[in-house]
């Protein structure tokens, strides 16, 4: 920020589960930004790098579209997406995983237990992946939140959801059966970026490493 020269646009999310690691990991890396309420965007005040607050399933496509360079979003939502962007740098925080979870009681011996079953998901991509490569033909219905409690309300059969520490699952009396993925946040970047900005990124990821190395 602040003079002429090339600056790193990074996408991280506004609100939610990644945003307090994702501005530490920038206070951590010596990078000073003002965050405010409804702001959209901020300048680094000693860094060239210039940071836009986004909904996290925005952040893949804008970076995508080089709105922004580089971004931070968990592994769930950039696989979701499905758009051919490279991590250049798993963050290790935000850490989950996308699972099965079936009524308690109810058999689960493997990916052919859904077949003929309807499951609810905020990942139908990922879900269909996963029906595909283990040849099982069952419906995905898509719901945006509060997945879990679609079996209690005969919405379907099974789910598809993020778990951390498993309690939701258990207060809506399901059962995780099996992991499909297991996600962290990550540093993804779009692949043309000038010489300029990729050795502003390289400068970020630099700090980056020495951050993780400090804490390890
Ligand atoms: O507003 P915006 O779209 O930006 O945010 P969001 O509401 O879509 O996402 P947010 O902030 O909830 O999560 C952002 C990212 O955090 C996710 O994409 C994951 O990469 C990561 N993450 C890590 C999680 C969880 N842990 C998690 N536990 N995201 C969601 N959950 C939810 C889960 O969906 C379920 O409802 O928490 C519940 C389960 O938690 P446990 O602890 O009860 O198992
Ligand atoms: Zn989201």
């Amino acid at each position: 920020g602040g003079g002429n020269g090339p600056v790193l646009k990074i996408a991280i999310q506004k609100s939610g589960r990644l945003f307090d690691d994702s501005i530490k990991l920038l206070k951590d890396c010596g990078i000073d930004i003002k965050t405010g309420v409804n702001k959209l965007k901020a300048d680094a005040d000693n860094f060239p790098m210039e940071v836009f607050f986004l909904r996290d399933d925005d952040i893949p496509q804008y970076v995508q579209d080089k709105v922004a360079d580089i971004g931070i979003v968990g592994e769930n939502v950039l696989y979701e997406k499905d758009l051919p962007l490279t991590i250049v740098q798993k963050l290790g925080f935000s850490k989950c995983r996308l699972s099965v979870a079936v009524p308690k009681g109810e058999q689960y011996t493997g990916a052919p237990s859904l077949e003929g079953k309807v499951i609810a998901t905020s990942y139908p991509v990922l879900v269909k992946k996963f029906l595909d490569k283990n040849n099982v033909d069952a419906q995905i219905h898509e719901i945006s939140g509060s997945v879990e409690i679609a079996p209690g309300i005969g919405l379907s059969h099974a789910i598809v959801d993020l778990v951390s520490s498993g309690s939701t699952l258990f207060m809506n009396g399901l059962v995780e059966t099996e992991v499909i993925l297991k996600s962290e946040a990550a540093l993804v970047r779009n692949e043309e970026l000038s010489p300029e900005k990729l050795e502003i990124l390289e400068k970020f990821l630099f700090r980056i490493n020495a951050v993780r190395k400090a804490k390890n």
